[in-house]
């Protein structure tokens, strides 16, 4: 019994040792990491999609000078509106064996393999701005970025309200409320969420019709493109839902070009909220716009020093957004800066 009782202590101390040299080595590790931190800092590369709008390059600026302020050794690209490039920059980053890596998935699907291979590399990944869809969930880390689902929900429950008289007289006129939409990036989640959203509210009341629905790809120049056509076609069009202020911006100077008054001829509900649609919704020339938060920087970065530090970062993270009515008291929006 004593022999046992002496072999039990033994083996009790022995496991003691043990767990007590896994607390140094793992403090040693963080101590390690914090060291890093300290003497240079994590180095995150950055694929972003590229320049097209007001809002993208805000939202690059916000990043770059999260990391600056923060110490963290940012490697940008810019894929230039090409996701093989954005493809090929992740690869470099895992050449360069960068500590996380953080993207804009320009549209949602292709990735599975290039995450893959950041997986083997045991590089962990934020995605940003706009979602993905892989087959393995666990190829990275968590998302954080615009709610696109619920701003399109908030378009059409303006446009419910905006036309609210028009609904109630439709069993007598017979007329519709027609709607044309400036549709974002081909295949993007934020373009495939607005558009969800807005049809989503909209779908119960047949009054609603959308006559047409292209996409302006964000750019302010095919936003002008589109408008053109779509003007030259219908001439009983009620509403425009444009996807984003810079198609937004095109399509105004369109209609200014052909005597069409914005935001009085024709309703225009917009999405991210750039200055310059906060000046036009102060001009009587839009009627709602919705804010897309591009200021998403500091705290990707704090995100990124997480995993770089092995610890886990919450799945889904939205960031704050509010929507301005043409009948709020404008005054009170803050500038922009972007
Ligand atoms: O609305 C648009 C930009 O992904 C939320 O992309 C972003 C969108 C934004 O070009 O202006």
């Amino acid at each position: 019994m004593i022999r046992e009782m002496k072999i039990g202590k033994f083996f009790l101390g022995i496991m003691c040792m043990v767990l007590i040299g896994c607390l140094i080595g793992c403090n040693a590790q963080k101590k390690k990491l914090s060291q890093l931190d300290e003497d240079h800092g994590i180095i995150v590369g950055f694929s972003q999609i590229g320049a097209e709008s007001a809002w993208r390059t805000c939202n690059t600026r916000s990043v770059q000078d999260a990391a600056a302020e923060k110490g963290v050794q940012l490697v940008y690209d810019n894929a230039e509106q090409k996701q093989e490039n954005q493809i090929k920059a992740i690869r470099s980053f895992i050449a360069y064996q960068v500590d996380v890596i953080v993207f804009i998935p320009i549209v949602t699907d292709g990735w599975d393999n290039v995450l893959q291979e950041a997986r083997d590399a045991g590089i962990p990944v934020l995605v940003t701005d706009r979602k993905i869809d892989v087959a393995d969930q666990s190829l990275y880390a968590g998302f954080i970025g615009t709610d696109s689902l619920k701003e399109g929900r908030n378009a059409g429950l303006f446009v419910l309200e905006k036309f609210k008289e028009k609904r109630e007289r439709f069993e007598e006129t017979k007329e519709h409320i027609n709607i044309v939409e400036l549709f974002g990036t081909e295949g993007s989640s934020v373009a495939l969420g607005r558009a969800e959203g807005f049809r989503e509210v909209l779908e119960p009341y047949p009054e609603f019709r959308i006559l047409y629905s292209k996409s302006g790809d964000f750019l302010r120049s095919k936003g002008y493109e589109l408008a053109v056509d779509f003007l030259d076609t219908y001439d009983d069009i009620d509403v425009i839902f444009s996807h984003n202020d810079g198609m937004t911006l095109g399509a105004i100077e369109a209609m200014e070009e052909k005597g069409i008054l914005p935001g009085k001829d024709i309703v225009i509900v917009t999405i991210d909220a750039q200055q310059a649609a906060i000046d036009a919704l102060r001009e009587g020339k839009v009627n709602c716009v919705i804010e897309c938060n591009p200021k998403t920087g500091p705290e990707i970065i704090k995100l990124a020093e997480k995993l770089a530090a092995g610890e886990s970062i919450p799945r889904v993270q939205y960031v704050h957004e509010e929507v301005f009515y043409e009948t709020d008291d404008l005054s009170l929006i803050e500038p922009r800066g972007y």
